[in-house]
């Protein structure tokens, strides 16, 4: 019997991820392409799954056994402050798509993809998987957070109603090569990273938006693509997962400038820019649920994985998107 896994969204920072995993992990082994495996990671120029017809046709095409949902409109703080109706919309019309053609085609296994920004803004800490919808998302990014948390009430009421076993796992800030690393619509290391290399190449300044003082958890994308096999070879509970370093890992964007600035190797000073909007001040997720199921998972060092992307970058400068 053989497993046609289709990874929506597979051009992108985390689809990539994914990618590389399962071509240079040992074949086999838990994170490694299995013989009987085929893996597809499709890209908005194959289907837009905004469309229906285009969905289907593209379920059509590989009779997916298993999907890994990523696909989405994804931005960091100011691409989501500027467009929350059409975070909300495109993603909505994104995820309906999806779970209804896997629900059509009978999907063995759908795992989609929501975000620690889902998270109410004025809550317990440390976040956990119970209280997603315990309140209002932070005003920043309300558009995308609600299409996100959509996804986990979907994935219940497909369940219910006809017995499909789609769950959803909830990433925390996530990077690492192949990015999006443009300047106003990129989350926050990629933007600061490609920013850094311009004021080292064109000695100009380095300008840091807000005040440095929110504190992000950061997960490597390749360490995040081996959750994603993982929770879609050995999980099958509808309840979500979140995908994240401990809640010790908090870093301020302080920190994460100080540690690009090393990277980088750059020379200069940094100013922070306090006229732009800091977003969530925090939001701390507990990735208690996850250890427990995983057991021990070794999480690439902040700074080694920093080192990584950055080396990605410099290398891929030409190609990437900026
Ligand atoms: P990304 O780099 O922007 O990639 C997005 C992917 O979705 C690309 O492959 C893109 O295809 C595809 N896509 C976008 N619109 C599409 C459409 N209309 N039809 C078909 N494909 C479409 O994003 P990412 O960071 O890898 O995000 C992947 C998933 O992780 C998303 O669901 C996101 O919400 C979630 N997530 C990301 C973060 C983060 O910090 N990056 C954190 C938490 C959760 P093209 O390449 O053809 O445009
Ligand atoms: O990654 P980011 O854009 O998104 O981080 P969020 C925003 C934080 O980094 C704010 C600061 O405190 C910004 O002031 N920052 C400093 C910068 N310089 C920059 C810069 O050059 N670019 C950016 N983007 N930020 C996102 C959500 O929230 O988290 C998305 O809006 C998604 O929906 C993503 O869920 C994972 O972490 O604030």
């Amino acid at each position: 019997m053989s497993t046609v896994i289709l990874v929506t969204g597979g051009t992108g920072l985390v689809g990539k991820a994914i990618e590389y995993v399962i071509e240079n992990e040992p074949a086999g082994s838990r994170f490694g392409k299995r013989p009987n495996e085929k893996w597809i990671f499709a890209s908005s120029s194959e289907a837009d799954l905004r469309d229906p017809a285009q969905t289907r046709k593209l379920y059509e095409k590989y009779q997916p056994t298993h999907v890994i949902h990523l696909a989405a409109l994804v931005g960091g703080l100011f691409k989501n402050m500027k467009y929350k109706l059409t975070f909300l919309r495109e993603n909505i019309l994104i995820n309906d798509n999806v779970l209804h053609a896997s629900y059509e085609h009978k999907t063995q296994k759908l795992v989609s993809c929501l975000s620690t920004c889902v998270f109410p803004d004025k809550v317990e800490y440390p976040l956990t998987e119970l209280n997603i919808h315990n309140g209002p998302p932070h005003e920043s990014n309300f558009g995308y957070a609600h299409a996100k948390r959509m996804v986990d009430v979907q994935n219940h009421a497909y369940k219910e109603e006809f017995g499909c076993n789609f769950t959803s796992a909830i990433p925390t800030n996530v990077f690492g090569p192949h990015d999006n690393y443009d300047l106003e619509d990129s989350h926050v290391i990629p933007g600061l990273i490609h920013k850094c290399y311009l004021a080292k190449k064109n000695k100009t300044p380095f300008v840091v938006s807000g005040t440095g003082k929110p504190l992000r958890q950061f997960i490597y994308s390749r360490d995040l693509a081996k959750l994603f096999i993982w929770q879609l070879r050995e999980y099958d509970d509808v309840e979500p997962v979140i995908l994240s370093v401990g809640e010790d890992e908090e870093v301020s964007i302080k920190e994460v400038a100080d540690a690009i600035v090393k990277a980088v190797g750059f020379q200069g000073s940094y100013t922070f820019d306090t006229s732009r909007a800091d977003g969530q001040y925090r939001k701390p997720a507990s990735n208690k649920k996850l250890l427990s199921l995983t057991g021990d998972f070794k999480f690439t060092p902040f700074e080694e994985a920093l080192n990584e992307s950055v080396k990605w970058f410099l290398e891929n400068y030409n190609n990437a998107r900026i």
